[in-house]
């Protein structure tokens, strides 16, 4: 992506169908080249008219006054992020070393899934549920509405699910929860021990 205006998306880092049977081929090719790729349209847009927020990084502009810079900002940003942490279902499994760290913030996986998928079940309307790390660092579980983002408020996501409606139901219907339980089989967990260590 580009990292200043004029804004541009990651291509998806792996083809339309490698998150199939979990997310479908037809629900990747509308989210990432229509709904994200509108995120990165408007911010522009919006920004031709802001010629002073030109300027600005993407987490700056996510923590905007204007609310159509913040959520157009917070929907490139949070797509980006969400493509890399998925991977082809199955592929990837969680390291004792990282099992060692959500055991240590959670005491056990489950309580740490169980509490994960609470979150993005519990938000109401469209948002995310995020595994955060805190500036003390700390594991914690969120949940932020629209395109917000923990980042705005100090702390740094190393996973995060996308709970608004166009990511899931093509497939999912009105089955919130059959989608987040699905969710572990595509989760890429070297990125996000990746992200726990090294951001
Ligand atoms: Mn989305």
């Amino acid at each position: 992506m580009n990292k200043n205006f004029p804004f541009t998306i990651n291509p998806l880092p792996y083809g339309y169908d490698v998150l199939e049977p979990v997310i479908d081929k037809q629900t990747m090719e509308i989210h990432h080249d229509k709904h994200h790729q509108a995120y990165a349209d408007n911010l522009n847009k919006i920004l031709e008219q802001n010629a002073d927020k030109q300027k600005l990084g993407l987490e700056e502009l996510m923590k905007s006054d204007i609310a159509g810079i913040k959520n157009n900002a917070g929907g490139v940003y949070n797509h980006d992020f969400f493509w890399s942490v998925m991977t082809a279902p199955n592929t990837s499994k969680m390291s004792e070393s990282l099992k060692v760290v959500i055991e240590k913030n959670f005491e056990t996986v489950d309580e740490f899934m169980s509490k994960f998928e609470l979150g993005g079940l519990g938000r109401f309307g469209s948002g995310w549920v995020w595994l955060v790390k805190t500036t003390d660092g700390k594991l914690e579980i969120v949940s932020t509405a629209n395109q917000d983002n923990p980042l705005s408020d100090g702390r740094q996501p190393v996973l995060g699910l996308d709970v608004w409606e166009h990511a899931y139901y093509l497939k999912y219907q009105n089955k919130r929860v059959d989608y987040v339980k699905a969710f572990w089989q595509i989760v890429n967990w070297v990125k996000v021990e990746d992200l726990l260590n090294n951001s």
